[in-house]
């Protein structure tokens, strides 16, 4: 398995350390989770050139992959084209060198939308709205991400905003009481909007720095759930026209395409700021990351890679990368 050490030592020796948040537990996981035992797009790529030639075949082979692994039609198209350049211009004698090419036809997509979520502190509270279909992960991203900013030293209040099942306000409550974080909520059936509004106008007298708003993924009909959200968001500008500084949209990286299809929706709906992608950890694919940075072009700030707290990271693009195109190291382990 010599040959598939070149993604792996590209990573070890990757360029200086953006001074920024890595996290090395939560990016070795990611790597261990996202390939499974092996890339599923690098995996014995090295037998499909048994002179070492890199031909159309394993150009062909590349692209199979890249589709199957839920990169979409037209991106897979933007990456092969940046390679097929560099066939023709006989820039790729060998298996590194392609590697290297596809490494930074990958980051060119990715790289753009590498970008934190900042809380902005002139904001008092700084509100972020979470929104995304149901099962999506948005909840539990909430209180992932509550205990994050809480350990940033930042003071947060959670509104329970999905009014439309019981179990949620309680799911929500679990992770506040989990993290010292106070819920504020309603019964169920009430009102999401105004819950939310509440919500907003304690965290402003509690003098909080962030409000993390849950909402429902469902209700009876998908365009009663867009009305709805449209309201929350007028709602919140009312007491703060500025309000919600962080439109999050969470989606489930293991729905493929259809991902990509949500993320329009609520986007035009809404204007997404923001995406989390959960459950990196469910699919051996992980390529709609590379669909949705290319189409939406929307910074992509979380990822989530299983169910607890510390299966949850910034997206950084080098990683992430370096994850897809490499095995783990140990090998073959299961997830
Ligand atoms: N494996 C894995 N599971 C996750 C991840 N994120 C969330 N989940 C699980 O996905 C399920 C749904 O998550 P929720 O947070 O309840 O999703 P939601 O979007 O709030 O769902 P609704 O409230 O029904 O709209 C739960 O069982 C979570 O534990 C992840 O990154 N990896
Ligand atoms: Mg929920």
């Amino acid at each position: 398995m010599g040959l598939f050490t070149f993604g792996s030592k590209k990573a070890d020796q990757a360029a200086p350390e953006p001074a920024a948040e890595k996290q090395p537990g939560f990016f070795a996981r990611m790597r261990a989770k996202l390939n499974r035992g092996d890339s599923w797009l690098t995996y014995d790529l090295a037998n499909l050139l048994p002179g070492g030639k890199i031909d159309d075949a394993v150009l062909d082979e590349l692209e199979m992959r890249l589709i199957g692994a839920d990169v979409g039609i037209e991106t897979t198209e933007r990456i092969l084209d940046a390679l097929r350049g560099k066939v023709a211009r006989k820039e790729l004698g060998n298996l590194e060198a392609l590697l290297a090419a596809l490494r930074q036809a990958l980051l060119a997509i990715v790289g753009p939308v590498a970008r934190p979520l900042e809380i902005d502190t002139s904001h008092k509270p700084y509100v972020i709205l979470v929104v995304g279909v149901n099962g999506s992960g948005k909840t539990t991203t909430i209180g992932k991400l509550a205990r994050r900013l809480t350990a940033e030293g930042h003071k947060v209040v959670l509104a329970a905003g999905d009014t439309f099942r019981a179990a949620a306000i309680e799911q929500l409550q679990v992770w506040g009481d989990r993290n010292q974080v106070p819920v504020i909520a309603q019964a169920a059936g009430a009102d999401p909007a105004a819950v939310i509004f509440d919500a907003l106008q304690s965290a402003q007298a509690r003098g909080a720095d962030v409000l993390i708003a849950d909402t429902a993924g469902r209700l009876h009909t998908q365009s009663n759930l867009m009305e709805e959200l449209k309201k929350v968001k007028r709602v919140l500008g009312r007491l703060d026209a500025t309000a919600p500084h962080e439109v999050l949209l969470v989606l489930d990286a293991g729905q493929g395409q259809n991902a990509l299809t949500q993320a329009q929706q609520f986007h035009q709906a809404l204007g997404v700021t923001g995406l989390v992608l959960t459950k990196l950890d469910g699919t051996a694919k992980g390529g709609i990351v590379f669909a949705i940075a290319d189409r939406l072009g929307i910074p992509l700030r979380f990822v989530g890679v299983g169910e607890t707290a510390e299966d949850f990271g910034v997206f950084d693009a080098e990683t992430f990368v370096d994850a897809v195109l490499a095995p783990p190291r140990t090998g073959g382990e299961a997830a």
